[in-house]
């Protein structure tokens, strides 16, 4: 793969979440070689630190369940710019989160970068929930269940910042989903988003929808967005996440997913989210996604290409 300045921006928002922990994520990746992985990959790095929130003050929703939305909004409107910024020095933003509700920021920010170069911004959620509620339909009140919702343009969301740039519902693919309440199996029917379930998974593999995926990102000339939830995997292979569903990605799976988003050379940017280093074994979980952040950037078994039949 061709070399590339990664820049990393770390994101420690845990608002969003039912638990707290994901305030150590951006350092957990840290401490888990993320920058010299990357470096002796043959990437530069260039780790911006962590983002301040803004500060903010909203008004209660009227929906009772919802909690820390001042502070959720605060950190979304820092993340648009932050994530605006990275994108626009061509680089590659890899975002450290952090809960979820991080891509409330990070997503629209850069596809403001992406609507300005006149390219599509196609998402890719690997996550077991689709994230798709909106402040009227959340039952938890964790807004890290509603960017995918928010970033779409859903109505319902008059709290949050406006929109500078939405993504197409018909540009999210979303791998992995295992968990999902009514209201938002109601509403991702009518947006018409491409998700596939762990049954559809388990049937015909993971593979042959990312494919299909990708070869529609190619076709737009889009720009890909990643958003890789811990939840997404195993919770054997990854316990450091506050809401495990079993059932999830192997290992191999990931990896698979990572080494053939690598192939494709598409993606242009990357959260990584709801690391908990507090409900980790000896860093396991910090490892297993810094390991699959490498597949991403290029690292391969063999030397030589892969023979493909
Ligand atoms: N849909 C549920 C569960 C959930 C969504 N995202 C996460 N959990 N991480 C909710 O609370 O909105
Ligand atoms: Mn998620
Ligand atoms: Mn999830």
């Amino acid at each position: 793969m061709t070399p590339k300045t990664c820049t990393l921006v770390g994101a420690p928002v845990q608002s969003g979440a039912s638990q707290p922990g994901c305030i150590m994520g951006p350092d957990a990746f840290r401490t888990a070689r993320l920058e010299d992985t990357l470096v002796s990959l043959g990437h530069k790095v260039d780790d911006r630190g962590n983002v301040r929130p803004e500060t903010v003050d909203a008004t209660k929703h009227s929906n009772p369940a919802i909690h820390d939305l001042s502070e959720t909004i605060g950190w979304a409107t820092a993340l648009e710019q932050a994530a605006f910024d990275a994108a626009a020095s061509d680089a590659m933003p890899i975002f450290l989160g952090g809960d979820h509700s991080l891509s409330i920021g990070t997503v629209p920010g850069v596809a403001r970068h992406w609507a300005e170069k006149d390219r599509p911004l196609f998402a890719l959620w690997l996550d077991a929930h689709p994230d798709f509620h909106t402040l009227e339909t959340t039952g938890s009140g964790n807004l890290h269940g509603t960017p995918v919702a928010y970033f779409c343009g859903l109505g319902g969301f008059d709290a949050y910042p406006p929109l500078r740039a939405k993504v197409d519902p018909a540009n999210v693919c979303m791998l992995g989903i295992r968990s999902v309440d009514p209201a938002e199996n109601a509403a991702l029917a009518a947006a018409r988003v491409d998700v596939h379930d762990m049954r559809a998974i388990d049937e015909h593999g993971i593979a042959a929808p990312l494919r299909a995926f990708l070869d529609r990102v190619r076709a737009a000339n889009g720009a890909l967005h990643v958003s890789l939830d811990v939840d997404f995997l195993d919770p054997a292979i990854a316990p450091a996440v506050g809401t495990t569903v079993p059932g999830g990605a192997t290992f191999r799976e990931a990896h698979l997913v990572m080494e053939m988003l690598c192939d494709s050379g598409l993606v242009t940017s990357l959260d990584l989210v709801e690391l908990n280093p507090f409900l980790d074994e000896r860093g396991r979980t910090a490892s297993l996604m810094v390991d699959l952040c490498a597949s991403l950037m290029g690292r391969k078994v063999l030397d030589r290409p892969t023979r493909r039949f």
